[in-house]
């Protein structure tokens, strides 16, 4: 029995990385009758059949799991966001680190395509990625000839997970961290005003001291995981002043004594941060219920 990671899943066939020896694996039929399936990312025992074929025995329960695209055993993810095509969008960062939290993840920000941005903006951006770091995010502001491979070497060991919309340039990232991968990139299609996909599978590349994953662009995040009460803690600074708040479940809405909205009126919480709570727990609040 041999044990190793799933870096890449291609109908009902996981190729496993175990100590740098690649195996084609099947799972088990037992897995099948338990509707359960394996994702990448997760550890696995494997039986070897062949110099390059296996069997999956046994998956290693997960630390933690991304639902959308499908990943487990995260150390940092990385939400990528362009400055220009796709526009940069703080609604956004902020809907992205609320799925992040809400999975128990550690979030990173790089924002991407500052070769192509005006001095405007790049100032504009600069301010907010200043925000996200008093918060306590670590963020990068990257062009076409920056220096990758330190920014991916310093997130420290484990597996880093690209993760953004279509078109951020999350693959040419990879490929500036390692030219030999040669990953398919394209240029966003502005007709549609959305991205083409260009990615269609999530794949973990070895990086130093562990993996990266690149990942297809999402449209869609998808929040019915989330209760409305939880919103408000997967919004650090919000969660750590609301500690002061009156009520101990105040959701610093239309509560009295509330710290939090004392907090955005002195300028300690961002305006814009606390917008985006708002927003979101309403929507929340005002979903229908699926059964
Ligand atoms: N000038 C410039 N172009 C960039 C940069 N990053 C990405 N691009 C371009 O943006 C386009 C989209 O990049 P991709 O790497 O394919 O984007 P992706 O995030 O992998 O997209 P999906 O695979 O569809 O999710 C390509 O044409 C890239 O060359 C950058 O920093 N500077
Ligand atoms: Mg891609
Ligand atoms: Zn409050």
């Amino acid at each position: 029995m041999r044990t190793g990671r799933i870096i890449k899943s291609i109908s009902g066939v996981y190729r496993v990385d175990a100590d740098g020896e690649m195996f084609d694996t099947k799972p088990r039929g037992l897995f099948r009758k338990k509707k359960f399936s394996p994702i990448v990312g997760d550890i696995v025992d494997f039986e070897i059949e062949n110099v390059t074929e296996g069997y999956i025995q046994h998956v290693h329960e997960r630390r933690n799991e991304l639902k959308r695209p499908p990943v487990s055993n995260i150390d940092h993810l990385i939400i990528v966001m362009s400055a220009v095509e796709p526009d940069f969008s703080t609604q956004l960062v902020d809907r992205f680190l609320v799925i992040a939290h809400s999975y128990g993840l550690n979030p990173r920000i790089i924002v991407t395509k500052k070769d192509m941005t005006s001095e405007e903006q790049i100032q504009r951006i600069e301010q907010y990625l200043v925000i996200y770091r008093n918060i306590g995010y670590s963020t990068q502001f990257v062009g076409k000839d920056d220096n990758i491979e330190a920014i991916f070497d310093a997130w420290g060991s484990g597996l880093a997970v690209l993760s953004g919309q279509s078109g951020v340039g999350k693959s040419t990232l990879l490929n500036a961290y390692q030219p030999d991968l040669s990953l398919e990139t394209n240029q966003i299609s502005k007709s549609l005003n959305r991205g083409k996909h260009t990615t269609r599978h999530v794949e973990l590349f070895e990086r130093k001291d562990g993996f990266v994953a690149d990942t297809p662009g999402f449209s869609a995040l998808d929040f019915d995981h989330i209760q409305k009460d939880e919103v408000k803690d997967y919004f650090l600074e919000i969660q750590e002043y609301g500690q002061a708040c009156k009520f101990r479940n105040c959701n610093h809405i239309r509560e009295p004594k509330c710290n939090v909205k004392a907090q955005v009126e002195a300028g300690n919480i961002a305006q814009f941060r606390y917008d985006h709570y708002v927003q979101l727990f309403e929507e929340i609040a005002n979903r229908k219920e699926r059964y």
